[in-house]
């Protein structure tokens, strides 16, 4: 049998880590291999030549001799276990052996690799030959069984439909890790299986159109996303694909309008610029990227290796498979334009109050012709605000800072509608509402985890979101595994885990979290990021998770590493107000766009009133602040994400530069250890991962008896099944309710029925060839 678990019986020093401390272990084992860390922090194999007391002699390289205390060496595997395909068949499980495994694997191309439950996939940055059809083929028809996002997407079919219960599959990892890549790997397994209605093709087609309108190039990444993305794939009785639907998350709107040097805003943008055919170019006054300032503002305007123009007709393409008409189509484009056109108009200061007016020039006329509104209706919505004070109708003008900040909070709302306008079409073509049976498989794939010079609100929900992942991500690898072997009364030996509820904690907690402070202050129309950041710190500096030490900025001690938020823009960016006389010009002069559109801006629109500017929930509250909208949503996901069975994807990025060949030890190292990669492997090795209640197994398995069994309960035919079959009694443990295994285990068992039920061979002789 081609099982993990023997490798594990067969070495008893396994589970014996501790006797390497052990300085008659040493002597014993002199001539052995270990690792010992440079001072650089890089690790080097070392053989052991002598080992007297505490200290050890070794050789580095086979040429340097040093003296070194024992402790410094770490056990280092045989070289016959160089680069196997899950970690938990290493002998020792430290975190040098792991780096060298996964780099030995990563330097012949084979990217991914099997921690336990977990798949480890490695950035390649360059295309790597283990994709496409052939590689499908043989993944559906089992010949290749090394690890592999598709073996994950396999796993889950066969999981939906075995067990009946819906699936996802859950990608995780820093900006730049590979995680949108990997979902697009894994809807192409997806699409290639449950294909045949079509339908899989308009799926594969949202990739293109989601990225064109929700993605970006950052410092870490050319094509960062932008927007957290579920994408639920329905499948009928039969195993085919009967539609779709996503749901997306905050998309980072202030990128719109600001954006840091070296970075570009949304690619959708520069693909107009550069692919527009010359009758739209005219029809919609387009120049070419640099002449617009939100776009020359980061002085960057192409990617390497990207030709934007021909980027612009994929998304065409993409559009019409999807269903949306060249005739909304070109509303889209004139969208883009507008918001483009909108970031040019300008200010004149019309009095000593420094109150302003928009400049009739090209950007404000060609801004009000793609808008279909009036000139002077746009112009009062850019320059002046109408308020309700008692019952009193006032106008205010605005100065030129209010001018520009209305300005661009228009245009991220434009943008931010046309986001969810799309999305809302891309569902209504994918028309999951038709055919819905309850089966289905989701895939996950959220900004990653980000830490940069400065990092903003934006950082902020990331990196919240990023956290509530990490959770489900513990509560499934341990704390559920471990509370289900308590509760059904195994043996078992605890193994810690890095939880991160305290992080969460001072993230969640009401009144006095860093989301209800943020409301809180938000709240108040005297409220200042200076004030909230004095807030933070009042409050929550005996939290050990938090660090207030600037002015202006505060520090968050995440999972996966300290992050320092500048609040500068915090209150504004969780507001999110777009005031009345904007909303009103959207409404009226948007009225032929399409409906959805224009009940988006409607859920948009502030407390007409002087006071408190807005209420964070409460049932009269027309809009939640941004963080209470997103803290929702993030609920909402995981309670979808608690009703499936996970399969966790854990990307990892192993350098800085977006280079391919490049392994650098010390990143992939903090990778792993964010996200507990080790003790998964721990647990999964000494644990029992596959388990099923003994009514389900006796039902599943109980016509493969060759014999009758006296009692019919089902921990009766449960146990005789294991005897008939001849699984090792440490191979299984018998719960209250259920059975648990160790992995491998009921794959033998899962391929007799399957051969059974489709009658290619007959119980006994494949009983016997097990056997053999
Ligand atoms: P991310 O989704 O994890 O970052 P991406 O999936 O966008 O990261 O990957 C970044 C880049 O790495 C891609 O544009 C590819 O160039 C390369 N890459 C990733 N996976 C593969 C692969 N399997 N084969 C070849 N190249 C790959 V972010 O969205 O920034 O968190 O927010
Ligand atoms: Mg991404």
């Amino acid at each position: 049998a081609s099982d993990e678990s023997l490798g594990f019986a067969a070495d008893p020093l396994r589970h014996n880590e501790s006797k390497w401390n052990d300085t008659s272990y040493y002597v014993a084992k002199k001539k052995l291999q270990s690792w010992f860390q440079l001072p650089d922090g890089k690790w080097e194999l070392a053989m052991i030549l002598s080992t007297s007391g505490t200290e050890s002699v070794v050789t580095l390289s086979g040429e340097k001799v040093l003296k070194v205390k024992s402790d410094s060496l770490t056990p280092a595997n045989p070289d016959i276990l160089d680069g196997v395909d899950d970690l938990m068949q290493l002998s020792y499980l430290n975190e040098p052996s792991v780096l060298y495994n996964l780099q030995y694997r990563y330097e012949r191309d084979t990217i991914y690799t099997k921690a336990g439950p977990v798949l480890v996939a490695i950035n390649p940055f360059k295309k790597v030959p283990l994709y496409g059809n052939d590689y499908i083929e043989a993944y559906k028809r089992r010949s290749n069984d090394s690890p592999h996002v598709y073996a994950i997407a396999d796993a889950a079919i066969r999981e939906m439909i075995r067990d009946e219960v819906n699936q996802s599959i859950v990608i995780s990892g820093e900006s730049g890790a590979g995680k949108t890549e990997t979902a697009k790997i894994a809807m192409q397994y997806l699409a290639a299986l449950g294909g045949g209605s079509g339908i899989e093709y308009e799926i594969l087609k949202t990739n293109p159109i989601l990225e064109a309108f929700g993605n970006a190039k950052t410092s870490r990444n050319d094509n960062s996303s932008r927007f957290g993305k579920l994408i639920e794939i329905h499948f009928s009785e039969t195993g085919k694909i009967s539609g779709a639907n996503i749901q997306t998350f905050l998309l980072e709107k202030s990128r719109v309008v600001q954006c840091t040097e070296g970075e570009r805003s949304y690619h959708s943008f520069y693909q107009l610029c550069a692919g527009a055919p010359p009758a739209l170019r005219e029809k919609l006054n387009l120049k070419s990227a640099s002449e617009y300032k939100y776009l020359s503002q980061s002085n960057c305007y192409t990617i390497s290796g990207v030709d934007d123009a021909e980027e612009f007709r994929v998304v065409v393409e993409a559009l019409n498979v999807v269903h949306v008409s060249k005739e909304n189509q070109e509303r889209v484009f004139a969208m883009l334009a507008a918001v483009l056109w909108l970031g040019n108009v300008s200010f004149t200061v019309i009095d000593n109050e420094n109150h302003v007016e928009p400049v009739v020039d090209e950007g404000l006329v060609t801004v009000a012709k793609l808008m279909e509104c009036k000139i002077t209706d746009l112009k009062l919505a850019l320059s002046t605000r109408h308020m309700k004070v008692r019952n009193d109708n006032i106008v205010q003008k605005l100065t030129h800072s209010q001018a520009i900040d209305t300005r661009d909070a228009l245009a991220k709302s434009m943008y931010s509608c046309l986001f969810d306008w799309l999305v809302a079409q891309i569902n209504k073509s994918l028309g999951v509402g038709k055919h819905r049976t309850g089966r289905s498989i989701s895939i996950l794939d959220i900004y990653g985890f980000e830490s940069f010079e400065r990092n903003s609100f934006e950082q902020f929900c990331i990196n919240y979101a990023n956290e509530r992942l990490q959770q489900h991500f513990n509560r499934h690898l341990f704390k559920l595994e471990q509370e289900e072997y308590i509760q059904d009364g195994i043996d078992w030996a605890k193994v810690d885990f890095e939880d991160n509820q305290d992080c969460l904690n001072l993230f969640e907690k009401k009144p006095l979290g860093l989301l209800s402070l943020l409301d809180e202050e938000s709240t108040f129309p005297n409220g200042t990021d200076l004030s909230f950041a004095n807030k933070l710190k009042q409050h929550l500096n005996s939290n050990s998770c938090f660090k207030g030490e600037r002015e202006n900025a505060f520090t968050v001690c995440h999972y996966a590493g300290e992050v320092m938020y500048d609040t500068t823009g915090f209150l504004e960016k969780n507001r999110d107000l777009l005031h009345s006389d904007s909303i009103q010009l959207l409404s009226s002069c948007v009225c032929h766009l399409p409906q959805a559109f224009a009940s988006n801006l409607r859920t948009q629109s502030e407390k007409p009133v002087v006071g408190p500017l807005y209420k964070s929930g409460g049932a009269d509250s027309q809009k939640l602040s941004v963080v209470s909208k997103f803290k929702g949503q993030l609920f909402q996901l995981m309670q979808r994400l608690e009703n499936t069975t996970p399969h966790f994807i854990r990307c990892i990025k192993p350098n800085n530069f977006q280079s391919p060949g490049l392994y650098e030890q010390g990143l992939v190292l903090q990778q792993l250890r964010c996200c507990g990669v080790l003790e998964v492997v721990r647990i999964s090795r000494s644990g029992f991962p596959t388990r099923m209640t003994h009514h389900k197994f006796a039902q599943r398995y109980g016509f493969l008896l060759l014999d009758t069994v006296a009692s019919q309960d089902p921990l009766s035919v449960s146990v005789s099944i294991l005897h008939q079959f001849g699984i090792l009694a440490e191979m299984y443990q018998v719960g209250y309710t259920k059975l648990f295994f160790r992995t491998g285990q009921i794959g033998v068992l899962e391929d007799t029925r399957n051969r059974t039920l489709h009658g290619i061979l007959h119980v006994q002789s494949c009983f016997r060839g097990y056997q053999a």
